[in-house]
Parts: C-alpha cells; structure tokens; sequence
C-alpha cells in the first residue's frame, strides 16, 4: 500500500463493485420490514425487548426494541426513560432502516493502487487494524501526538477518545460545537458560570409565556421539548416566534413575527430597551443578583422599538407588545436559546442577549424560566491502567473555546486547517461526514482529506467521508452493541441509560469498544480497557449501587426529581468571577470583546440573490437517515425543496414544483437540481432549504441524488473570534433554470 505525501492525490472511490460482493453474501432483510416501519403486528408470541437509547440524533431518548426471532421487527418508546416517556420522534422508530440498510458498510475497506489505479479491496479486521494502528504509531513517534487529530459525533467515541488517551492524542474535535451548540454552552458560561447542555435548561412545563428566535421545534424535532411544548402549549401557555419562515411552531404561536435574518440581536437590544424604560423588568433580581445593568442600559439606551423597527422589519408597536407581555408573565416566561446557534458570527453575543432578557425577567431558578438540571452522580472508577504522563495541551485559539472537555479541545475547522498547512498528518474520523458537514465549506474538507498522510473513517453507511479515507473501519449499529453509559446530561430526573445490543452485530461489522481495543493491543497497551464492556459497564455501574443485570431490565436508572427552583433572598453563589448573573461580561471585555451584546449589520444580498436559511425535517437527521428507505419512503421526506416567495419567485418566472439549480454568491451551482416550493411562508429576502439532501455518493443508493446538497453552496464562512463557531448563513443563492 503507498499512502503518503508523494501521492499525488487521493481519487474518491467508488465502492460499488466490492459492495455487490458484500450484498450477496447479506443475511436476507425480514419480511415485512422494508414495507413500513411497525408494520410487524404488536405482541408476537416469541416477541423480546431490549432497552435502549437511540442513536438518530443527539437527544439519545430511551428506545424498547422489539425483537423477534432474531430480528428486530420495531422500535417504540421506553416508558422508562425520562426523554421519552413512551413516544418517539419519527425518526426514533425508523431506527430498523438502518440496521436493515441494504447499503451498510459490511467489511473493513483498505486503499490500494493496482495498475496506477486506487481501489479499496475487502480486508481482515487483523490487516486494517494493523494498518492503521502502524501508521498513527509512525506519526506519533516521528512528529508528535499533535500531528494526529480525531472529529467525531455520536455517542460511541468514548472508547477512541480513551485509546487516544493513552498516547496523549488530544486535538479531539466534535463539530457539533463549533457549527452547532457552542455558542449556547460558552454564553451560558459567561453569564451563569455553568456550560449550557440539551435538553436545555427551561422549565416549559410551567412556563406561560415562551419566545423562541428560530429555534424551530415540530421540525427541529427534540422529542422531550415537543412534548412539553405541546402539553404546555394544551394548558394555555402562550408562543412568540420570530423567524423570517413560518415554521411548524409558528403555526402554533401567539405572535409569529417574521423578522428580518441577522438582525436578532437588534431585537433583542430593542427588547431590554422597552424591559428597562418601562420599568417592567425584575428590579430586585437585577440589584440583588446580577453585575453590570449600568453597562447594559448605556447599549440598549438608542435601541429604541423605531430604530429597531428599521433594523428588523418588525413594527415598533408590535415590538413593544411583546416586550410587555413577557413582563406580565415573568417570571414564568422564557426566551429559549436554541441548539444550533451558529448563525452568523456573532451568535455568542446573541445567545448573550438571551440570557440577558432571562435575567431581567428575573426567571432564574423560577417555576417556567431557566433552571439548572442536574446530572445522575455516577462515580468514575480509578483507571484500570496508569496513564502515560502527557502534558495536557489547551489548543484552539479561541480564547473562550472550552477548557474543560477533553472531548473537545479545538474547533474541527481549526483541524481542517491545520490539516491543510501540514501540520496534522493523521485524521481519524468518527461519525462525522466530514465532506457535507460544513466545518469551511466542502473544499476544505477535501482538500484536508487530500493533505494529510493517513486517515481513518469509522461508520456505518458508505457515506461521502469513506470515499477519501485510506482505511475504512464498519462499526455496527446502535442496535447490535454496547457502548458507555449515557451520563453525561443533566435533567429534572436524572438518569444514567443502557446502551445494549438487541440482536448480533450484522455482516462483519464490530462494535466500536472492540475497534478500539484492538488498536491499542496492536500499540503493545494492554489492559487499557475493561476485559471485556460488559464487565466495565458492571464495574461503574456497581459504584452507583447499581449492576449491568439490575440496569439491563429498564435500561435506566431514574433518580426522583430534584429541587429546581430558588428560595427568596438566597445568595446564587455562580461560577461566574462576580458570583452573579453576568450583564456585563468583564471577561469578554478583558478579552478584547464586548462587554454587552451590540447589534452589527451583516452582509445583505447582491441583486436577484436571497440569503440561504436553513433548518431541519421532522423525518430526518442528516447523515444519519439520509439513506433510511423507511424515513426516507415518507412523502415529505424524499427530497429537500427550495421555499421560494411568491412573489420572488414571480420575478425569477418560478413555479412551484419545477426544478432548477441554485448558485451562490461566489459562482457556485449545486451539483444536482432542487425542487421549488413556491410559498407566502418565507420572507421575499431569503429561501430556505433543508441540510442533508443531495448525497453525490453512489453507494447510498437511496440517497444518491436527491435534492440538493446545502453544503455545497456555502462558501463563506463567519467565525466567532471568541469562541470559534462557524457562522455560515452569510450566504445568498439565486435560481439557475434548468435548460
Ligand atoms: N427532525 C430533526 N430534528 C433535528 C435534527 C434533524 O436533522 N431532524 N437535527 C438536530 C440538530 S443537530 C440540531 S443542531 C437542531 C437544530 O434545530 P434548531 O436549534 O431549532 O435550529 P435553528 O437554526 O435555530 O432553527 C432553524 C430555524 O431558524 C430560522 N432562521 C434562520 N435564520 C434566522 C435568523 O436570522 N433569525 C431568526 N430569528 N430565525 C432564523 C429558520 O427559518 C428555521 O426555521 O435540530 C435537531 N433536531
Ligand atoms: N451545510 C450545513 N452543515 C451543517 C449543518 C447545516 O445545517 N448545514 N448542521 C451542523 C450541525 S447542527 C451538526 S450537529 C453537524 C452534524 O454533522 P455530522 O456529525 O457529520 O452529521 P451526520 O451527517 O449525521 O453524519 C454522521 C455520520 O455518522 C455516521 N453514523 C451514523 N451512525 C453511526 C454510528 O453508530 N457509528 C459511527 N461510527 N458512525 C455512524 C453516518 O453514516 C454519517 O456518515 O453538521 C453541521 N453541519
Ligand atoms: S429525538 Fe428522535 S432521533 Fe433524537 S434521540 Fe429522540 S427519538 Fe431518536
Ligand atoms: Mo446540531
């Protein structure tokens, strides 16, 4: 095998011919399950069920998993587990599509060149693991452990993080913070000294009155907060949603007030402004529990409801209502944060300003405002094996990128570039489709790919990212293995859940505890790992009081619910360096950064040109069902669309249904063509389309070529000097009519 610098390039290979291989040798699919999802009837006589928890997102909510002869015929809701309490989200129950995809990765792939042409050939677990444990150990010991770095997403890492450990590989990525949920964590940790999580800390089951920027729950599909929404929402709790898209949540708000994009955080200035110059904010709670009003009140002082009716395209009387009534109903009244927070730059002064508006509701630790969940103590058992001592490096750049998760110790564009300037020579990617996930655009991602000397891809699917690697290893799914236990999160009950196979692992794929632990063995580190999972999982679990047998039985265990809420007078005692609820950062300001979120405009659209949004549907997460014939067979789940106004889409001569391309601001065009849902749901300044669609890998042969790819289009990227995230709604399209 040649892989290294002198290669000229890395062709993406297509794996189609070994893969016929691998599906004739597969184990036929039960009948009954590729015609709909449950369509098994309930009961069956010889019927098991596994507990455990779902893999399509990371909301992980307890699954029953209903076996049946060896076969699993569906999967519903565990009652148990306190994220789901019986019900699934769509894409929860669709989990067989995956297990029974006809498309999975069956065998370890290696890269060779035969007759100056690269292939992937079939090899042993043995020969790849060999493989790849020799190159990263090359690496290693000629350039250092900075030369290797891992990006990973879903919850099986934990065993590569800790074979990393041991040889003190620590640029460990996950993406999910810089383009997704880390504004939300390093703004929460500026003004209330803890790090935000999901589910996110608010109390909707009490709250009366609830305003959500984006944030677009009913398709943006967290099963936990749809269901508490939607309960409060039945007792008469009331809804403010801006977006510039009539969302499914908008259909169910009080006030839908389609705002201008990128002009939030002028809204929420304009917000504080009617909050303080009515002197309808929580005056006590402010004085006694948070620094800096002064400060505040200077920024927001000119951001009268007029001038920022300007900026946003909401009337002024309309900002004023709004304003008013989550004073009323303060402080059982919330503006919620949101998960994927990485808008334009800008979004930690912008989840900033949430939180600010929390506070002068005064909502903090109150019955319906923010609270603090908290997590199942589960104690860490003293490693099994003493580690090397390797100096703990801090290595983003970004001076408030987190300092305390050694899951994630640089932001994944920070790694595409380095990758790209030579500086990593090894990528190992776990569950990452690094080509369509947008860390600097699709380029990028390749070009990384190209750059470095080695590189690994972990999954279940053959998705774009297996094209570009040298090694690709197949991990089973969720449903056949184990994996850690799931404590990471805090909740009102706090829990610790099972992960457990409910049938064996299919073809010759292997559970990632195993692939992991063969890597260290073939690096002479023995004993680095329990004897074998279950025994670790008993092992923690026994600290707990608890065992794998006794946890087996419901998959969870639950703690009852704690105490959420603040006595009057208490002293908050914050992490923060005052102790208090942060108006004024004065870190930020140390930093160089604003002290108080300011609203600064963004780039607006050339001529003909419309912002790009986007957002999520209820059926599918992206990589993870992209491919999944039960979610994907769904009417409104076959393709993405392009919402397009009416009245834009008069003046480009559009209707509805007709295809065309999109090409962005730099030139651009989507590689295939994408359907046009003309609609009075979308301001005339934007469209908006769904991320995931427009697969260009073959081997996903239900995926191949549906839709577009919102990827693809994006070509600039806005990053957040404080913290690192990934802006990349600065982006604008136009229509390009198919000949
Ligand atoms: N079914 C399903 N559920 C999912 C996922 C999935 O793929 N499928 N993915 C999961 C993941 S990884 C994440 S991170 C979350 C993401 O879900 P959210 O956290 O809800 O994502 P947002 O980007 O806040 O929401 C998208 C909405 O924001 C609006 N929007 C866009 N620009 C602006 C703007 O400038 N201002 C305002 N006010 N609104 C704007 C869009 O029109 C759209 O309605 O969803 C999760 N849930
Ligand atoms: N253009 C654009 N880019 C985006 C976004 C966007 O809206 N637009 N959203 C951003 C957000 S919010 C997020 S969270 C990220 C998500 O980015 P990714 O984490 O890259 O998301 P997926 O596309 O779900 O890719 C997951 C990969 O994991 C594989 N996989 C699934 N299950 C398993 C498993 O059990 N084990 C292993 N080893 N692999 C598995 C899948 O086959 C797939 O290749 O994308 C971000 N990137
Ligand atoms: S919200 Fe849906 S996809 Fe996410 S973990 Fe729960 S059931 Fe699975
Ligand atoms: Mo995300």
């Amino acid at each position: 095998m040649t892989i290294g610098r002198n290669m000229t390039r890395r062709d993406f290979i297509r794996i189609s011919s070994i893969f016929l291989a691998g599906a004739a040798a597969m184990p036929a699919i039960p009948a009954g399950i590729l015609s709909g999802m449950g369509s098994r009837p309930a009961g069956l006589a010889d019927e098991k069920i596994v507990y455990s928890f779902c893999e399509h997102c990371f909301w992980r909510c307890g699954i029953a998993v209903h076996v049946s002869d060896g076969k699993v015929t569906k999967i519903t809701g565990s009652e148990h587990h306190p994220l789901s309490n019986g019900r699934l989200c769509p894409r929860g129950a669709g989990g067989t599509g995956l297990l029974y995809d006809p498309d999975r990765l069956a065998y370890p792939l290696v890269r060779e060149t035969r007759g100056g042409k690269q292939q992937y050939r079939k090899a042993t677990w043995d020969e790849a693991v060999t493989i790849v444990a020799e190159k990263l150990y090359r690496i290693h010991e000629q350039y250092g452990p900075g030369a290797i770095a891992m990006l990973h997403h879903g919850y099986g890492v934990s065993f590569f993080k800790k074979m990393f450990s041991e040889i003190g590989v620590n640029k460990i990525a996950k993406p999910s913070y810089d383009l997704c949920c880390g504004p939300a964590r390093q703004a929460s940790v500026l003004t209330y000294g803890y790090p935000s999580d999901t589910p996110e800390g608010f109390d909707i089951m009490n709250s009366r009155y609830m305003m959500f920027f984006g944030t677009h729950f009913g398709e943006n599909m967290h099963n936990t907060a749809v269901q508490e929404i939607s309960e409060a929402i039945r007792r008469g709790a009331k809804i403010v949603v801006f977006d510039p898209r009539y969302s499914t949540l908008a259909g169910k708000a009080e006030h839908w007030l389609p705002i201008k994009p990128a002009t939030d955080i002028a809204m929420m200035q304009a917000l504080m402004h009617v909050l303080i110059s009515e002197n309808i904010y929580d005056k006590p709670f402010v004085e006694q529990h948070t620094v800096g009003f002064g400060e505040l009140w200077d920024s927001v002082r000119e951001m009268t409801p007029e001038k920022a009716s300007e900026i946003t395209d909401i009337p002024a009387e309309a900002i004023r209502t709004v304003a008013r009534e989550y004073a009323f109903h303060a402080p059982a009244a919330f503006v919620h944060s949101g998960r994927r927070t990485n808008w334009y730059g800008d979004a930690l002064q912008r989840i900033r300003a949430i939180h600010i508006l929390n506070a002068l509701a005064g909502n903090f630790k109150m019955p319906g405002g923010v609270v603090a969940f908290q997590k199942f103590p589960l104690p860490q058992p003293p490693a099994a094996h003493e580690h090397p001592a390797y100096e703990k490096e801090a290595y983003s750049k970004y001076p408030f990128f987190p300092q305390d998760e050694p899951s994630n110790t640089i932001a994944s564009h920070e790694i595409i570039q380095q990758a790209i300037a030579g500086d990593i020579r090894a990528l190992f990617i776990y569950g990452v489709n690094l080509p369509e996930t947008m860390t600097l655009g699709r380029q990028a991602a390749l070009d990384a790919l190209q750059k470095v000397d080695f590189s690994v891809a972990v999954d279940v699917l053959p998705a774009e990212v297996t094209g570009y690697v040298d090694v690709v290893l197949p991990e089973c799914t969720y449903l056949e293995r184990y994996d850690d236990l799931d404590n990471g999160r805090a909740f009102r009950t706090p829990f610790v859940a099972l992960r457990q196979p409910a049938v064996k692992p299919m073809f010759d794929s292997k559970p990632g505890s195993e692939i992991a632990r063969m890597i260290t063995d073939k690096w002479g580190l023995h004993g680095v790992f329990a004897p074998t999972v279950e025994a670790g999982l008993d092992k923690k679990l026994k600290l707990a009081g608890s065992s794998l047998e006794e946890i087996k039985k419901k998959g969870v265990l639950v703690m009852p619910a704690t105490d959420l809420y603040r006595k009057s007078g208490e002293p908050l005692n914050l992490k923060t360096p005052s102790g208090k609820v942060e108006l004024a950062s004065a870190q930020l300001k140390a930093g160089g950064f604003d002290a108080v979120p300011r609203y600064t405009p963004h780039p607006e659209a050339p001529e003909g040109y419309y912002r790009m949004l986007t957002g999520r549907k209820p059926m599918l997460t992206f990589g993870r069902t992209a491919n999944n014939r039960f979610l994907g067979d769904l009417a409104t789940a076959k393709e993405n669309e392009v919402w397009v106004n009416t009245g834009v889409a008069f003046s480009h001569s559009l209707s509805d249904g007709e295809y065309v391309k999109l090409k962005n601001q730099a030139g651009v065009v989507s590689e295939f063509p994408v359907k046009v849902k003309v609609t009075e749901r979308i301001r005339r300044d934007a469209v908006y389309m769904v991320h995931g669609f427009g697969h260009n890998s073959k081997q996903l042969t239900w995926a191949y070529k549906k839709g577009a790819s919102h990827n693809q289009l994006i070509s600039r990227t806005d990053i957040d000097q404080a913290m690192g995230a990934v802006g990349f709604q600065n982006n604008f399209v136009t229509f390009v009519k198919e000949a």
